[in-house]
């Protein structure tokens, strides 16, 4: 069997408990082979004359049955790659955010320059039936580096985040070299059926790709596979969190604490994508209008902080601040206050207690590639008493879990009615809803996705590598 090498980003050691979506579900998919995870240590290197050449070498180190290998970045290099085209160009474009977006020429030529770096580093630690998997918006242009470089392994890659329609992506100057980089990868993967049609209406519109089968497009001399792998999680080992003692005895104290209220849960990473302030303006609706949620109603939101080196966060954070504040000014009591607002990070062991004591979970992003938190809390429910789901439908997650209340974030009145009809739906169709929710979660868990994943990917036929990096293929 081929060794599989992972690329991401930034990698974790897979001993430790991971927090963020992809870090679990690469942790998962490498312990059950071993292999390689390869990306950037997360350390910045001054150079000491003050010029840009201060990457170092490759750090290599062992962890279980797991070979880390990570290098360091040039001041320049993570302003360029990272700060700059990664969270200023792709993610708010990727969702639907040009608004936010900042396309400074520099940041695509450090881009560029990091891919370059991740192949040159990575091509010598490459066996040749090596299966090489890269994850996410900062490595687009990967393989068609390797390519470059002469590498004819089998790479697949997965998109974390939307896809957005054509117009959308056509708004980024390199929109082009963006996305003919996706056709030297032998199989793309996508969140769900929605993403794969933008990219499949991109390639057809923009590149006069064609259709050869319904997961076969061929464009740039090039045949690609692609497919919706929409990421799951490992429903077994939450419950078991769930069940720990630490689980137990978070989900008594948060019931004992909220015996008197209903609480709701909202979790996520302070991001805008997320919808937050949206969230908290349909509770703020639910209190105004359902007013037997007054004294009675409580929103647990935990945001962490992210990205904060990104001015749109700062604002973001002042604005959740500002409208926390207000709502509890407004209609707090001394014995009650309606929003609890937490800005830190929370172990994930202390989560499926939270869950399982909550009423209803808000999980209501204005785009979301899939968010895992949705699956989690589906998760962590008493199957003879569970929580009630509110769920953006402009959540990859949608496509999926249709037995949740699907929601429109930016209809705040709609949003607020669907929160009430989830605190007062009966036991019966709690149950019913949460057990169809459950066996969908469970037959396509973290363990379906990596293992269809690479199974379709090992299932590429190996091709010649063309002399522009990309690889022919007879279609
Ligand atoms: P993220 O945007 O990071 O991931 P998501 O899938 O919601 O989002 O969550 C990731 C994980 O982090 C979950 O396991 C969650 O429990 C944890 N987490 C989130 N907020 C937390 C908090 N405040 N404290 C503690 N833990 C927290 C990207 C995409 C998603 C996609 C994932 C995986 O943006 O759409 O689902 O990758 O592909």
């Amino acid at each position: 069997m081929s060794r599989l090498v992972v690329v991401s980003n930034r990698t974790a050691d897979p001993r430790k408990p991971a927090a963020g979506g992809l870090a679990v579900a690469v942790r998962e998919s490498l312990q059950q082979t071993g292999g390689l995870w390869f990306g950037w240590s997360g350390k910045i290197r001054e150079a000491a004359d003050g010029t840009q050449s201060g990457q170092g070498e490759v750090h290599v180190q062992t962890a279980g049955n797991v070979t880390l290998a990570t290098l360091d970045l040039s001041r320049e290099d993570h302003d360029t790659y990272y700060l700059g085209y990664s969270n200023d160009v792709l993610w708010p474009v990727f969702h639907y955010r040009l608004d936010l977006a900042n396309f400074d020429t520099r940041f695509a030529a450090g881009y560029r320059r990091v891919n370059q770096l991740f192949a040159q580093k990575l091509l010598p630690l490459l066996k040749p039936d090596d299966l090489i998997w890269v994850h996410d918006y900062q490595l687009i242009p990967l393989a068609a580096e390797l390519r470059a470089m002469g590498c004819t392994n089998r790479i697949g890659f997965f998109l974390h985040i939307p896809m957005p329609p054509p117009l959308i992506m056509a708004a980024i100057p390199e929109h082009e070299w963006l996305m003919r980089s996706l056709f030297a990868y032998d199989l793309v993967g996508f969140q769900s059926e929605a993403d794969l049609t933008h990219f499949s209406h991109y390639v057809e519109s923009e590149a006069h790709a064609q259709r050869l089968s319904p997961d076969r497009l061929r464009a740039f001399n090039r045949t690609l596979r692609v497919g919706a792998y929409p990421i799951g999680i490992d429903v077994d080992d939450f419950k078991r969190l769930a069940d720990s003692k630490e689980g137990r005895d978070m989900f008594i104290r948060m019931r004992d604490e909220y015996s008197r209220r209903r609480l709701l849960v909202g979790v996520d990473r302070l991001d805008y994508s997320k919808g937050l302030p949206q969230r908290v303006h349909a509770f703020r609706e639910l209190l105004t209008y359902y007013p037997e949620n007054r004294d009675s109603a409580t929103l647990i939101q935990i945001a962490s902080p992210s990205r904060e080196d990104v001015g749109a966060y700062d604002n973001l954070r002042r604005q959740m601040d500002s409208l926390c504040g207000a709502i509890n000014g407004d209609f707090g009591e001394l014995d009650w206050m309606p929003v609890r607002y937490i800005h830190r990070n929370v172990a994930r062991k202390r989560l499926p207690g939270l869950y399982r004591a909550s009423r209803v979970a808000l999980v209501t992003p204005l785009r979301d590639g899939m968010n895992l938190v949705a699956k989690e809390f589906i998760a962590a429910q008493d199957a003879a008493d569970p929580g009630m789901l509110v769920l953006s439908r402009f959540a990859g997650a949608a496509e999926q879990l249709k037995e949740a209340l699907l929601v429109n974030p930016y209809d705040t009145q709609g949003t607020a009615q669907a929160i009430q009809r989830a605190l007062t739906m009966s036991l019966d169709e709690r149950i019913n809803r949460h057990e169809a929710l459950l066996n969908r979660i469970r037959k396509f868990d973290v363990h379906w996705w990596s293992s269809t994943f690479l199974q379709a990917l090992e299932d590429c036929e190996p091709n010649e590598v063309a002399a522009d990096g990309t690889r022919q293929t007879s279609g």
